[in-house]
C-alpha cells in the first residue's frame, strides 16, 4: 500500500458539490481508502484569468493501485463528473483530479509527472496538504511549508470543512 494525494479543483456548476462529490468517489476507488482531508479552499484563478473562483481541497488516500491506473480512474472520475444538467452530452470539464504524489516516487514521463509540477506555484494545493501534514515534504523540492513561506497565501481562503 502507498500513500498517495490527489489535489481536487472546480469552478463551474456549484463547485463545492463537485469536490465533495469528487471526494465521494475518491472513497470508492478499488483497493483504496481515504485516510484524510483537508478543509475546502476558495481560490482566485491561477493567473487571474477573467473565470469563476475555484474551490480546491486535498486528500490522502492509502492505496493498493499503482500510479498509472491511479490515474486512470482518477480521468475516468472527472469524465464522470463532465456531464452537465443541461442535456448537451458534455459540458466543459467541472472537477480536476491531479495525483499531486504518491509515495516518495519520482515519475517524469508524457502521461504522469510526479511530484505534479504545479505543486510549486500553487498555494490552493501547498496549503491544504500542510493542513493535513504540517511536515510534509516534497521530494525533489523539499519542505512545503517553505515553499509556502516564499509564495505566500494571496488569493485562498480556508472555508468549513468538507465533512462538517
Ligand atoms: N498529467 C501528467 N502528470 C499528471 C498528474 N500528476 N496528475 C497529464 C494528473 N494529470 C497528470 O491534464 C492534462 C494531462 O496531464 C493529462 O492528460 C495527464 O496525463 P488534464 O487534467 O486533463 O488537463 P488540465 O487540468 O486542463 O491541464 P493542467 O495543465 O493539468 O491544468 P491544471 O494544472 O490541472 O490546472 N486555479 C485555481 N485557483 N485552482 C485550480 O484548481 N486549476 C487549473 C487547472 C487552473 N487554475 C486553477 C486551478
Ligand atoms: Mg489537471
Amino acid at each position: 500500500m502507498t500513500l498517495a494525494w490527489i489535489g481536487l479543483g472546480s469552478n463551474l456548476a456549484d463547485p463545492q458539490a463537485q469536490v465533495r462529490s469528487g471526494i465521494e468517489a475518491l472513497a470508492h476507488l478499488p483497493g483504496s481508502a481515504i485516510r484524510a482531508q483537508s478543509s475546502l479552499y476558495r481560490s482566485k484563478p491561477l493567473g487571474n484569468l477573467a473565470q469563476p473562483d475555484y474551490i480546491n481541497a486535498v486528500v490522502s488516500i492509502e492505496t493498493a493501485l499503482p500510479p498509472f491506473e491511479l490515474l486512470h480512474a482518477l480521468q475516468t472520475i472527472e469524465r464522470d463528473h463532465g456531464r452537465d444538467r443541461s442535456g448537451s452530452r458534455w459540458s466543459p470539464r467541472t472537477l480536476d483530479l491531479d495525483l499531486l504524489l504518491y509515495g516518495d516516487s519520482q515519475i517524469l514521463s508524457d502521461e504522469l509527472t510526479i511530484p505534479h509540477p504545479g505543486i510549486p506555484q500553487r498555494n490552493f494545493v501547498l496549503c491544504p496538504l500542510l493542513e493535513i501534514d504540517s511536515k510534509m515534504r516534497i521530494p525533489g523540492w523539499g519542505p512545503a511549508r517553505e515553499i509556502l513561506e516564499r509564495i505566500g497565501m494571496q488569493g485562498i481562503e480556508k472555508l468549513k470543512r468538507p465533512d462538517s
